[in-house]
């Protein structure tokens, strides 16, 4: 990426040592780290313009209430979404999936089929596994290729007319592979239900962050991602739903802001997106997460993704350098693959390196990373995993590559 020491310098954090050495952050997938720009909006926002939104009828109450449905049309924008109204302000991505399958399954009917992957973290994997186990529906799951992504042939079995939902990751967080929304939208669709077609839950949490999305074009029906994975600050995520579907689902949460009129016999609810956003929202999270919107956009999408590719290629070439270095899907479509590389160095476990690292200066994530499901198949019960940004250079892949000589050499 072009003007790289340029970009980092708006990153305060990236000047920060740890044990005396410099920070080099790859555990971007589980949070990004934040530049001025961000830090700035929102600190802005609270010394400027904050007030409750959608309430009170003065001057900083029409401010806030502008800033925060601009954030939704910056981030409609951002999606090619139809209409901001499409566009509805979570706690994070869990809070997404947890909403859509309560939401979707009470809907069901007993004996209804609900699919999501084996590749699936958490979040995308145990609220539909609750739900179906309270509405009595058949949880499904889909495996996975050698190449990280959905098994479609092995999708396209399991679907049957009582398929309601098919919910799956778009770049899976433990090997940075990318699902060809796309072609798995046609497919599920194309599956006819009593009433009407099997709809497709998207889990964007790694993709948005890196790459194009443009929802018009995946035909995803519903889609989740977290502002704090994207440069944007923690507390704020999105659901992106579209409106036909979102008109007729019904609100979770009850409360203020959600409502039309209340009487005390009955309640009807406002319009999309409000009726799914009970009580005081996060103002000046939404405020960051269309500064980190704005800050992603001005370096370009397509950019961002290349150098990711471009790192992801480094990263796993120099790995696969090292002798005694397993890495938990090595192969993939070039040009097509997230900066998020898991791995294994035999006889020292994920944590132990993890730990070395750290004192090297290093942060990489070490675990299931969320995701037990897909690491009981792969029959290992922890990885080590590395994850780039934006912000991540080659040097910082030498230097991690570097490191794990010592983590050797503490462990002969
Ligand atoms: N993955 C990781 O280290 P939340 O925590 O709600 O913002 O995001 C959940 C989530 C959902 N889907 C995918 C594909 C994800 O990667 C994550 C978050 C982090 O891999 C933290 S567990």
């Amino acid at each position: 990426m072009q003007n790289l020491t340029a970009l980092r310098n708006d990153f305060p954090i990236l000047s920060r040592k740890i044990y005396g050495k410099p920070l080099v952050y790859l555990d971007s997938a589980a949070s990004s780290q934040k530049p001025k720009q961000v830090i700035d909006a929102i600190s802005k926002y609270y010394a400027t313009n904050h007030a409750n939104i959608h309430r009170g009828i003065h001057t900083l109450g029409e401010e806030a209430t502008a800033a925060y449905e601009d954030a939704k049309k910056v981030t409609a924008v951002f999606l090619n979404s139809r209409s901001w109204k499409e566009i509805i302000f979570t706690k994070n991505t869990t809070e997404a999936f947890n909403f859509l399958a309560y939401s979707l399954c009470q809907s069901f009917n007993k004996g209804d089929e609900v699919i999501v992957s084996r590749a699936e973290h958490h979040s995308n994997f145990v609220p539909w596994q609750q739900c179906a186990q309270k509405y009595e529906l058949v949880f499904k799951i889909v495996n996975i290729t050698a190449y990280g992504t959905i098994d479609l042939r092995h999708l396209q079995s399991l679907l049957t007319k009582r398929t309601k939902v098919v919910s799956i990751t778009h770049i899976s967080n433990v090997f940075g592979t990318v699902n060809d929304i796309s072609t798995i939208a046609k497919i599920v669709h194309k599956n006819k239900t009593e009433n009407g077609c099997t709809l497709l839950c998207v889990d964007g949490a790694q993709s948005v962050p890196h790459m194009p999305v443009d929802v018009q074009a995946l035909d995803c029906d519903f889609l989740a991602f977290s502002g704090h994975k994207m440069l944007g600050p923690t507390g704020i995520g999105v659901l992106y739903g579209k409106k036909e579907l979102l008109e007729r689902m019904e609100p979770l949460f009850f409360g203020g802001g959600m409502v039309g009129t209340v009487t005390e016999q009955k309640t009807t609810w406002g319009d999309l997106p409000l009726k799914f956003e009970a009580g005081t929202p996060h103002i000046a999270g939404a405020v960051g997460l269309a500064a980190a919107i704005k800050y992603l956009q001005n370096i370009g999408m397509k950019r961002v993704w290349n150098h990711d590719n471009e790192l992801a290629e480094y990263a796993l070439k120099k790995l696969k350098e090292q002798k005694d270095v397993t890495i938990y899907c090595p192969e993939y479509q070039k040009g097509n693959r997230c900066c998020v590389v898991s791995f294994t160095i035999k006889n020292i476990h994920a944590h132990d390196v993890s730990s070395i690292l750290d004192q090297e200066g290093i942060a990489v994530r070490a675990g299931h990373h969320c995701a037990q499901p897909l690491h009981d198949s792969i029959g290992v019960p922890a990885t080590v995993r590395l994850s780039a940004y934006v912000y991540t250079t080659k040097e910082e892949i030498d230097t991690f590559i570097f490191a794990l000589d010592k983590v050797r050499k503490v462990f002969q």
